[in-house]
């Protein structure tokens, strides 16, 4: 069913999520501090609202995707939210969620917190996730057109939920990331092609070790950090030798170090018997 939805904040993510919402027939009223970032989606059959508080007026769904939080606000202060959907899809902390709920609910809107798991270009299209979380009634009643943007996934009522597994995601991604930094820096020290490694050993590497993940993920929620695969100790010998590897080859093993640290803590524990699940006991304040 066609609704009408505004977009505020026009930047590369916000015109690919209104440009999805028009391809899916539903009729889009657009507003961006630099107005030129409309034209092209007004060219393509948006209505072009001149103020933010026009652009809240024409829709019951009114999704903000901007730089940060308080950029939400700089926007939206001057408008009458008062019986509609926000649904926040700016990028931010948990903490700022709840405050932007408890905000919202202030100016009697219903809130919905977005997390987009994807670039731009991926809005649409395969592959593409938005979380939310925050008003369940809201994103029942919306969701068909949310699915227009990316598989639309609701992870829960409290409204910081979505940003905390976004994190969540964005870290796993940085500590793959690393890993695969680090594994690049000591293959082209050797010589080795780099393309030929990354395709032929590292990902096959890679998607085995995390289908892992929730024999990991039982450990973590269970406690039991018992292990017959490889424990701590291991791993700190295993990292050491690494890292000296590394520097006998010329190549810094920093993005590794802070894993080596934890290891080190826990096993001066007396933890050394234990598996690499355990090191997440570590990780709480
Ligand atoms: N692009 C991406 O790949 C990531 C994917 C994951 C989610 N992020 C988040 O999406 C939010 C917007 O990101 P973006 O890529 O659209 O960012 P920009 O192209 O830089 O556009 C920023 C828009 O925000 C407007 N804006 C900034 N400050 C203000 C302000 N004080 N008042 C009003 N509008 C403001 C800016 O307006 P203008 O510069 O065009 O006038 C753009 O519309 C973000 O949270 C990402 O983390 C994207």
């Amino acid at each position: 069913m066609s609704e009408n939805i505004s977009v505020l904040g026009l930047g590369l993510m916000g015109s690919a999520l209104a440009e999805a919402l028009m391809a899916a027939g539903h009729r889009v009223t657009v507003w961006n501090r630099t107005p030129a970032k409309a034209d092209p989606l007004v060219a393509k059959g948006a209505a072009r609202a001149a103020t933010p508080a026009a652009a809240v007026e024409a829709s019951p769904l009114v999704i903000a995707c901007l730089l940060d939080y308080p950029s939400v606000y700089d926007v939206l202060k001057d408008t009458e939210l008062s019986g509609r959907v926000l649904a926040n899809l700016t990028s931010g902390r948990p903490a700022e969620a709840r405050e932007a709920a408890s905000w919202a609910a202030e100016q009697g809107a219903d809130y919905l917190d977005g997390g987009i798991m994807a670039v731009p270009q991926m809005i649409a299209n395969p592959g593409a996730l938005i979380l939310y979380s925050g008003s369940e009634p809201a994103f029942d009643r919306h969701e068909p057109a949310l699915a227009a943007l990316a598989d639309a996934r609701y992870v829960g009522a409290d409204p910081g939920m979505a940003p905390l597994l976004d994190l969540a995601m964005l870290t796993g991604m940085y500590g793959q990331m690393a890993g695969v930094l680090e594994a690049a820096a000591l293959v082209t020290s050797a010589k080795f092609p780099l393309t030929e490694f990354t395709t032929t050993l590292l990902i096959p590497w890679l998607n085995a070790m995390a289908a892992l993940a929730p024999v990991w993920a039982e450990k973590i929620e269970t406690g039991d950090h018992h292990t017959e695969v490889s424990n701590l100790e291991i791993n700190r010998v295993g990292l050491e030798n690494l890292a000296r590897a590394f520097r006998e080859q010329g190549v810094k093993p920093d993005l590794l170090l802070p894993m080596k640290t934890i290891i080190d803590q826990r096993t001066a524990r007396g933890l050394g018997h234990e598996g690499l699940s355990g090191l997440v006991e570590e990780l709480y304040n």
